[in-house]
């Protein structure tokens, strides 16, 4: 079985057409590898397609660190709130006991899709078991679950229900690692540790193959928690269960933060191909240009504030504002990736005011502008300092998602060469068009008639391929 697999990595690196990323094209000779990736190059099935065209999600954190949210006995914690058991004087087993308090009175899954709906979420990704251990749904394979808190009902079930109803996709986020579990290690050092680790391997198993059965409609997994020896060690294991749930439940999406190769490689095999069908390190960063993302899928997580993913009360620092978020998600998607907002409900389970006022900025843009966004990609054009270009996938058609707009109004445009602009127009109103003015071989001024736009704006370009192009018109500098 193995060997089959490197001879299938083989043929798949001489047959596939995609463009490889530069470790992948290197010339260095291939490693032989049980445990690396299984595939070079993007998945074309019609689930992962549609994941590509998401454009925008939204992440939720929501666990029994809400219910301290980020201080302990009035003290006031500085690191992400979600961590609070680590920190240093929180007494681990009264963390513990917080499930004997979980009764989120205010928690609406319908209301929280509703948010996501009107924001122009296209899926959701939503934490099971965070780092703490507290299970959200019902797991037969420990007590320390939403069902043994005074709250009871499956929350995982509410949320997956609500969503679906949206037509909001759902990815389910799973913390490997577990601070409640008395199997879990960081390391394994001893005979014992290696004892405990194999039932821990076990639990986490039962736990996924759970989850998949108990809620089918789910498209993915988010894997968290998996940087530790302990897991980094176990190539095979991780290897034998990704296809086992792959298997389970066909056209399942799993990024690149689940396992690690034989050499304890993770995102990136020793050949340094992505293992996993996306790219899963783009965490509160953004990649500055397309080379960053070797022609891989990818999706960047972005918390508002600088490092909160559960809820803390006392935000501080420096918040990012609704046009910031519609940045970003233009940035993400003009290089071809996804941009996923994290929401941290309260331990009520209500939403924060911040983020449903957020959530309607963006979405209120989003209403105007989501064509520049969805089923969108790299559209090829050089980069400009007024904003992002992205494409509809596969079409000639390109937006300029405009944030900058230069003193003198005039917006600059470099096509890739052969390429004519047909029609240029503002997409929230067609009748507002423009003649590009050509300036020089494949370069365009586009004169904007007023500059007093308060939000960012997209101009619709449809393109076409011209036989010839137009730097012959151009005498080059003699330098
Ligand atoms: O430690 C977690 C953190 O709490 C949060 O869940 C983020 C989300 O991407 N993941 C981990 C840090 O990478």
């Amino acid at each position: 079985m193995k060997r089959l697999m490197i001879a299938a990595f083989g043929l798949s690196v001489l047959m596939n057409l995609q463009p490889l990323s530069a470790q992948q094209s290197s010339t260095k000779e291939k490693i032989a590898l049980l445990h690396g990736a299984h595939r070079v190059g993007k998945r074309t099935d019609a689930t992962m397609e549609k994941w590509r065209g998401y454009g925008l999600g939204q992440f939720i954190h929501w666990g029994l660190y809400a219910i301290p949210g980020g201080a302990w006995n009035g003290k006031q914690y500085n690191g992400a709130a979600e961590w609070i058991r680590s920190w240093d004087g929180i007494p681990k087993s009264t963390y513990d006991s917080l499930n004997y308090s979980f009764n989120p009175t205010a928690f609406d899954a319908k209301a929280w899709a509703k948010t996501a709906k009107q924001m122009g979420a296209r899926y959701v990704t939503f934490t099971t078991k965070h780092h703490d251990g507290f299970c959200l749904w019902p797991s037969k394979y420990t007590k320390y679950t939403v069902k043994n808190s005074p709250y009871k009902k499956d929350i995982v079930k509410a949320v997956v229900d609500a969503y679906d109803q949206e037509g909001i996709d759902v990815i389910l986020y799973f913390s490997v690692m577990d601070w409640n579990h008395p199997d879990w290690r960081y390391d394994i050092k001893t005979k014992e540790d290696s004892i405990a680790f194999e039932r821990f391997k076990k639990f986490t198993r039962n736990q996924l193959i759970e989850l998949l059965t108990n809620y089918p409609t789910v498209k993915g997994l988010w894997f968290d928690g998996t940087w530790d020896k302990s897991w980094v060690k176990q190539a095979a294991f991780a290897d034998e269960l990704e296809t086992e749930m792959r298997r389970l439940r066909p056209g399942l999406i799993i990024g690149s933060r689940f396992r690690a190769d034989e050499n304890g490689k993770r995102h990136f095999d020793s050949n340094g191909v992505l293992m996993g069908d996306y790219e899963q390190g783009w965490e509160r960063k953004i990649p500055s240009k397309i080379e960053d993302v070797h022609g891989n899928d990818w999706d960047c997580v972005m918390t508002v504030p600088e490092n909160q993913w559960g809820y803390n009360a006392a935000w501080n620092g420096h918040l990012k504002t609704g046009t910031e978020l519609i940045e970003m998600t233009a940035r993400c998607v003009s290089l071809g990736g996804n941009f996923v907002l994290n929401f941290g409900p309260k331990g009520d389970g209500a939403i924060r005011q911040e983020e449903i006022k957020l959530a309607e900025e963006i979405g209120d843009w989003m209403k105007v502008n989501q064509e520049a966004i969805y089923n969108c990609e790299y559209a090829g054009f050089d980069k400009q300092d007024w904003g992002y270009f992205t494409r509809k996938t596969g079409t000639d058609k390109v937006y300029m998602v405009v944030f900058n707009v230069p003193l003198s109004g005039a917006l600059r445009i470099k096509t890739p060469s052969k390429t004519a602009i047909k029609k240029a127009y503002m997409l929230a109103d067609a009748e507002e068009s423009f003649v590009p003015e050509e300036i020089s071989a494949d370069e365009y001024f586009l004169h904007l008639k007023k500059s007093t736009n308060s939000k960012p704006f997209v101009i619709v370009l449809e393109t076409l391929k011209a036989t010839q192009d137009n730097g012959t018109k151009y005498e080059k500098a003699k330098i």
